[in-house]
């Protein structure tokens, strides 16, 4: 049974009249649940409002330039039967109660969010301004680094919460010397996000007073859960002024927005820019990557085709399930480490015999003192660590044209969970003994399963092991989790026939695949370290020399 919903404008802090910048639903459109519904923006951030509800838009309340508070009437969805998804915000009947005008009591500007600069220049501190209610939003997109030169209206960072994706843009002109934040880190009201030097010339938003707000503890560690979660995101079209979805939508495109022009307020690209950008490329009028040289590319940019869109209700029934949170921070950041590595795969076999015969006469050793069991992982993860000692380039990080070469050795392992791929991360790997990394990673990897996981539990890895040894497979090609520069797959160990010199002999064999960054490591040096690696599992006495 089909009904009418009305979608509203959530809590979004302290703003009571903030103008709708993009519109990008009309009469007649098929949205789902998360879809942008418009764009607002204030002075100190930029938001997406996600539609709440499935459903085909019936009436649209809003138009450009419209303002906007709390509880404002959006648009009205006519839900059916089967495209109604479950709403995650406030049931549509509380919705619908609350219209227009914010309430009075939240006075608009009355927090400054940054210290103003010292006259003549000075450290100032960017923070996340009153988001609404929100208290632990996680950053999905970061668009600065140290060193960076920024204007008033950079965006800094984008966030997300269940109820809208908002970028907050720098309020001080200057350079970036400190980012306090990472992707997936979680951040509320006056968090901070960076600090900048700000030139003489440099002026901060002219509300902005001299006490900085009360500051949350900077969040320094990654709360996202993904291989990759680490590095900084595409710098490409950085600086450039757009919402949320108009970013997201150029990055499902494969659009650098830098060569959008833009038409909306303040050079903001809106997203008919973009989609008059893309049309223009497709019919040859604007020179897109692909166009030159007649649709051969000549190497800049990606020369992507739009996602294939189809309708695939048309061949048969289908079910609609939103991507996890974890997958979808996850499914960007191998992308980015799919297209900007390049990644080569190395393949090599342990002799894992002896090791495994030690492993198993430990465990029943150990069955009766009640300890940890001792787990092929934990074996994996001090021989790494032991190929890193020998291989420096391997414990390393590439920082434009330098090589950060680490003097710890923390081992990230992929484990899999009903939510996703999470990468729990164990600490000082060469200062523990097998039985400690085993009791360890069991207990990091539970935590991972049941959710629990922190962010400082996830970050700092030097190197990662992906293990699908306990579910089989032979090779495959894990892919680099950056800033990290290798990752090593192992599959199921199998009994093998191996030629001894004098004859076949049967010999337990582990297929290690180790998947190398060929801009700090080249395939001798891989090679190199496969070969010893797999020296180590064969004879583990080695890690003791
Ligand atoms: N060969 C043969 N057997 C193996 C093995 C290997 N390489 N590795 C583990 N096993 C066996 C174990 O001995 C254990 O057997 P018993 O129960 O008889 O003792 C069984 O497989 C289960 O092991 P496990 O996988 O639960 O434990 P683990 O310590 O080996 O791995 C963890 C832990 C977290 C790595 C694993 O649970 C996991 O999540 N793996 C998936 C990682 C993944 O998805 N990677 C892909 C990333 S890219 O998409």
């Amino acid at each position: 049974m089909s009904q009418i919903i009305e979608v509203t404008v959530p809590d979004i802090g302290d703003f009571d009249s903030v103008p709708v910048i993009d519109l990008f639903v009309k009469v007649g459109d098929t949205i789902k649940v998360d879809d942008a519904i418009v764009t607002l923006e204030s002075d100190k951030a930029t938001m997406d409002v996600p539609s709440t509800v499935a459903g085909v838009v019936k009436e649209v309340l809003v138009s450009l330039g419209s303002k906007v508070g709390e509880g404002a009437l959006l648009i009205k969805v006519e839900t059916g039967g089967a495209a109604a998804e479950p709403a995650a915000a406030p049931a549509p009947a509380a919705q619908a109660a609350a219209p227009a005008p914010a309430p009075a009591a939240t006075p608009v500007a009355a927090t400054p969010v940054a210290a103003a600069p010292a006259a003549g220049g000075g450290m100032v501190e960017v923070k996340v301004p009153d988001i609404g209610d929100f208290a632990e939003v996680p950053v999905i997109e970061l668009y600065v680094k140290v060193g960076d030169a920024i204007k008033v209206d950079d965006a800094i960072a984008t966030l997300e919460s269940d109820k809208a994706t908002m970028d907050v843009p720098s309020t001080v002109a200057g350079t970036v010397k400190e980012v306090l934040v990472q992707i997936g880190s979680k951040v509320g009201e006056g968090t901070v996000l960076i600090k900048v030097e700000s030139g003489a010339s440099a002026p901060a938003a002219a509300s902005q007073a001299a006490a900085p707000a009360p500051v949350a503890a900077p969040v320094a560690a990654p709360a996202a859960a993904s291989p990759a979660a680490l590095a900084p995101a595409l710098a490409a079209g950085s600086k450039v002024h757009a919402s949320p979805s108009v970013r997201a939508y150029a990055r499902e495109l494969g659009v650098d927005l830098n060569k959008v022009p833009a038409t909306g307020p303040k050079n903001r690209i809106v997203k008919e820019d973009l989609t008059k950008y893309v049309k223009g490329v497709m019919s040859g009028a604007v020179a897109g990557p692909a166009a030159a040289g007649g649709g051969a590319s000549l190497g800049g940019g990606l020369d992507l085709l739009p996602w294939p869109k189809v309708d695939f209700a048309k061949f048969g029934e289908i079910e609609v399930k939103p991507l996890s949170r974890i997958k979808k921070i996850s499914g960007q950041n191998l992308s980015r480490n799919w297209v900007m590595i390049p990644a080569v795969t190395y393949h090599e076999d342990a002799d894992i015999t002896d090791i495994e015969a030690f492993r198993v006469l430990l465990n029943k050793e150990n069955e009766k003192g009640g300890g940890a069991k001792l787990t092929m992982l934990a074996f994996l993860m001090k021989a790494c660590v032991k190929g890193l000692q020998k291989f420096p380039e391997f414990n390393s990080s590439l920082d434009g044209d330098n090589l950060v070469l680490k003097k710890y050795f923390n081992i990230g392992f992929a484990a899999d969970t009903p939510n996703g791929l999470v990468v729990p991360v164990v600490k000082n790997v060469d200062k523990k003994s097998v039985f400690e990394l085993a009791q360890e990673s069991g207990d990091l990897a539970k935590q991972a399963r049941d959710g629990k996981l922190k962010p400082a539990d996830m970050s700092g890895a030097c190197f990662t092991i992906s293990s699908l040894g306990g579910i089989g497979g032979t090779y495959f090609a894990p892919i680099v989790n950056a800033p990290e520069v290798a990752i090593l797959g192992v599959n199921k160990s199998a009994m093998k026939p191996v030629w001894d010199g004098k004859a076949f002999v049967p010999r337990l064999v582990l297929p290690l695949s180790l998947t190398a960054d060929h801009r700090v490591i080249d395939g001798a040096l891989a090679t190199r370290f496969n070969v010893y690696i797999a020296q180590l599992l064969a004879d583990f006495r080695r890690v003791a020399l």
